[in-house]
């Protein structure tokens, strides 16, 4: 039943088992269960898990890779399901990376398309991203919301950069900020002057809907 599934999905991530993953997933959507409660009941308190072993190194760096691959494939599958059924219109456009010197783009992966699924429109600038990128972005799509990820102590201060390049470009006071990922904290968005803090995906969505 589809609890024993979330279960399995959270284990087989957290026991870094990629092709149960991928498995484990298919068979959910088959059943037509909501991709949603996977996200946040499966893969996210699997990722956190996963988080913890890879810090205490009980885990490393090319098994992580591969399990990376793995939950990417799994929360597209998972999330494409939702895309096909929304039929809300979009008019908030949100432009999405992460920062500069940053790979790390499994969180944004999903929070882009959460809030795709709930009716924003999303430009994804992709990972690793230039913060000249950002503001050309924001010049071409004028989005409504900026929103960036960064999971590294050394490249969440590109954050800062982005609010001071937005305001420097006079850009600033037409677009809201939104900021996330594992070292990131409310307190640190109200450092810097964020507008946000989205602490995981269904957060994001409603910090996204408050902002507009
Ligand atoms: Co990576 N890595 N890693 N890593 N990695 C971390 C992030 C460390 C914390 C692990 C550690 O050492 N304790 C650490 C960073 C330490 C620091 O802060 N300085 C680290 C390091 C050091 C590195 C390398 C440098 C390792 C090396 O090469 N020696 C290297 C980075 C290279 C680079 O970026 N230039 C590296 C590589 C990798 C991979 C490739 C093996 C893999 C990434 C695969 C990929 O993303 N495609 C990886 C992974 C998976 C992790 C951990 C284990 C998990 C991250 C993750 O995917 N979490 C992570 C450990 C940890 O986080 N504690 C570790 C799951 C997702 C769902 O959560 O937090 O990303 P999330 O996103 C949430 C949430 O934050 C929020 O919503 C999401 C969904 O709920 N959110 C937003 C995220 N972005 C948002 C934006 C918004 O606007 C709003 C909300």
């Amino acid at each position: 039943n589809k609890k024993e599934l979330i279960k399995n999905l959270k284990n087989a991530i957290s026991e870094n088992r990629p092709d149960e993953i991928v498995e484990v997933t298919e068979e959910y959507i088959e059943n037509g269960y909501d991709s949603k409660d996977a996200i946040s009941k499966g893969i996210t308190p699997g990722m956190r898990e996963i988080g913890e072993k890879f810090d205490k190194g009980d885990i490393f760096l090319p098994q992580v890779m591969t399990l990376g691959d793995a939950v990417s494939e799994s929360s597209e599958k998972l999330l494409s399901t939702l895309s096909e059924d929304s039929e809300e219109t979009k008019e908030d456009k949100i432009v999405i990376g992460t920062i500069e010197g940053d790979i790390h783009d499994i969180g944004k992966g999903i929070v882009q398309m959460m809030l795709k699924v709930e009716g924003f429109d999303l430009v994804d600038l992709g990972r690793d991203v230039p913060l000249d990128d950002f503001i050309e972005a924001a010049k071409e799509h004028e989005p409504d919301i900026m929103g960036s990820s960064a999971l590294m102590t050394t490249t969440r201060s590109g954050m800062e950069e982005l609010e001071d390049m937005l305001e420097e470009e006079g850009l600033r006071s037409e677009i809201k900020t939104m900021i996330g990922g594992a070292p990131i904290t409310e307190h640190y968005a109200e450092q810097i002057g964020a507008d946000a803090y989205g602490e995981d995906a269904m957060d994001a969505v409603e910090k996204a809907k408050n902002l507009v």
